[in-house]
């Protein structure tokens, strides 16, 4: 049978899902933020590693190129995941999608002009509350559209919140607290049940042993 592939992303995503790939006894041979290639043994012979952009993981694991993927759920709200299982919260990569303004700007009356690359999650954000909004679509650096007068809002992921402070902005609203979650191509789980499932539940016990000792 061919190998199992995974697919991750570089960064957070990657560091964060390196010790609980470890609990499943998937260990990389290589840094991948070291090489330029995209595919990489494990310390597993029936497991391959794929490297893409965080935002093409779902559509790898839907369509099956990849059988399992880990995905911040800011990505799979925005992408939709239809055709992919999301059995396990991994508990990394935490933090939250929020609206933000210029510090104390005054409310907006009618339509609210918002910019963000989250455009989906926006929309049905404003329509929930039966606000109007006006989403423009940016790619990057949207906390200058405010600055310049591009928005009145701008929808992004917030951490520690030091990037919105150092460009004169403050979050006023929480759309929602977002993680990374694994997620498992359909025909895969059936195919392959047995090999998928092993990792699935070597990789809860290890969330749940962080989430105890933290
Ligand atoms: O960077 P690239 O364009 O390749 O892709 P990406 O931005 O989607 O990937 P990456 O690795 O940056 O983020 C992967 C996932 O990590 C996201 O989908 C989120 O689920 C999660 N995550 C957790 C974050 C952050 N924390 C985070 N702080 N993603 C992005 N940020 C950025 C945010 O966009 C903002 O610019 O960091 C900035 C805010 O951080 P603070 O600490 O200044 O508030
Ligand atoms: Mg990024």
């Amino acid at each position: 049978m061919k190998p199992l592939t995974i697919a991750l992303s570089k960064g957070r995503i990657f560091k964060e899902t390196l010790p609980l790939l470890k609990a499943a006894g998937i260990e990389m041979l290589e840094d991948p933020e070291k090489s330029r290639k995209l595919v990489f043994d494990t310390s597993r012979d029936d497991v391959k590693i794929i490297i893409i952009r965080a935002t093409d993981v779902p559509p790898y694991v839907q369509y099956g190129a990849a059988d399992i993927g880990v995905a911040g759920k800011d990505v799979l709200m925005e992408h939709g995941a239809e055709g992919v299982y999301e059995p396990l919260d991994l508990e990394i990569a935490k933090c939250k999608l929020m609206v933000a303004a210029l510090n104390d700007a005054p409310e907006v009356e009618g339509r609210v002009r918002v910019a963000t690359k989250f455009v989906n999650i926006t929309r049905s954000y404003y329509a929930s509350q039966g606000r109007q909004a006006d989403v423009i679509k940016l790619y990057g650096a949207m906390e200058l559209a405010p600055l310049v007068g591009l928005a009145d809002r701008i929808v992004d992921i917030v951490d520690t919140g030091n990037t919105l402070r150092a460009n004169g902005l403050e979050p006023t609203e929480l759309i929602c607290e977002i993680s990374s979650r694994l997620i498992v191509n359909r025909a895969s789980m059936k195919t392959r049940h047995k090999q998928i499932q092993d990792i699935l539940d070597a990789m809860e016990s290890a969330v749940e042993a962080r989430r105890a000792s933290a």
